[in-house]
């Protein structure tokens, strides 16, 4: 409870507070078109908005998704399973385009009720087919399903530490710090500082840790590597949001760097980023349904 004088200035600065903006009594929601790119996609409601039904494939595994950080951590994590041998992690990956707000399809809010990618079924036992949504809970159950890859036993509590770390630190750098410093039409500094200080702070932790250790929860790569990987490793990269130099990542961030570049050379990373992309040019393969389909594609090592 705060005393008598932090009332004071907590009252004295709600009244200094800038005069921009006054929220009103109840929100309402208007749509304006121009203030981001995902304008049009987002409303304050949940539940699907067609009725369209999902493809499905050969393999019991049907993922939709799309190759934002979040959906390559799955693909990622299927190529590495395959790297390894494991032919029944064989999947087939359909494109599902957020702008084009498919994920908002009757069939998709079935998989994933929340309306994000990734979403996966496994249809392995027919009569009993499991839905798995939340990129963080699909990394865990393709682990435990393939005998607990990337999880190594001794380490396993430090796995999850990282990966439910991540899963809860990610949206400050997507939603905050790439929302405001990429997507946003008007930049605004104060959402701006708020969410680089928080993403660096989030760096600084990552090269600290990475000083001593090859990987981020023990001496070996996890399925918390892969999670971290797509998001602050791909950041560390440049290959987010053109913040490199903004973020003066090089010169503060030297172990995230090495620990990025490190993964960024794994063939099965190098398959999973391209997987369910339909733009740039460092390789496209919207869908995806067998191993050869890599064939001929930019980037992807098979
Ligand atoms: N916590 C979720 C977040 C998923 C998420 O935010 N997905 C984004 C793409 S990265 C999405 O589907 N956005 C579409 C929308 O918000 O309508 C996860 O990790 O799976």
């Amino acid at each position: 409870m705060s005393s008598p004088s932090e009332r004071k200035i907590d009252e004295a600065s709600a009244t200094d507070a800038p005069k921009g903006y006054t929220p009103p009594k109840v929100w309402k929601w208007i749509i304006d078109e121009g203030s981001n790119k995902w304008a049009t996609v987002n409303r304050p409601t949940a539940g699907p908005r067609t009725e369209k039904e999902l493809p499905l494939g050969k393999h019991p595994l049907q993922l939709y998704s799309m190759a934002t950080p979040n959906g390559q951590k799955v693909t990622i994590m299927l190529e590495e399973l395959l790297e390894m041998g494991i032919k029944e992690a064989e999947y087939d990956a359909w494109l599902i385009e957020i702008g084009k707000q498919d994920q908002f399809s009757s069939g998709f809010c079935k998989v994933n009720p929340n309306s994000k990618i990734p979403a996966m079924m496994d249809y392995s036992n027919k009569e009993k087919p499991v839905r798995v949504f939340e990129s963080g809970a699909i990394l865990l159950y393709l682990s435990d399903k393939f005998g607990n890859s990337f999880v190594p036993m001794e380490h396993r509590q430090e796995v999850l530490n990282w990966l439910f770390w991540q899963m809860g630190a990610a949206p400050y750098v997507g939603g905050g710090f790439g929302h405001f410093y990429t997507y946003a039409t008007e930049k605004q500094q104060y959402p701006i500082d708020r969410f680089t200080m928080e993403t660096k702070r989030q760096l600084d932790l990552l090269n600290n840790v990475l000083k001593d250790q090859a990987y981020v929860a023990c001496d070996e790569y996890t399925i918390a590597d892969i999670a971290i990987w797509t998001w602050h490793g791909q950041l560390a990269l440049g290959r987010m949001y053109s913040a490199k130099e903004f973020l003066n990542i090089d010169e503060e961030y030297p172990n995230v760097v090495r620990w990025a570049e490190k993964i960024a050379e794994r063939n099965a990373v190098k398959r999973g980023i391209v997987v369910n992309r339909s733009w740039g040019e460092e390789g496209q393969l919207p869908n995806r349904h067998a191993s050869s389909d890599f064939d001929g594609v930019v980037g992807a090592k098979l």
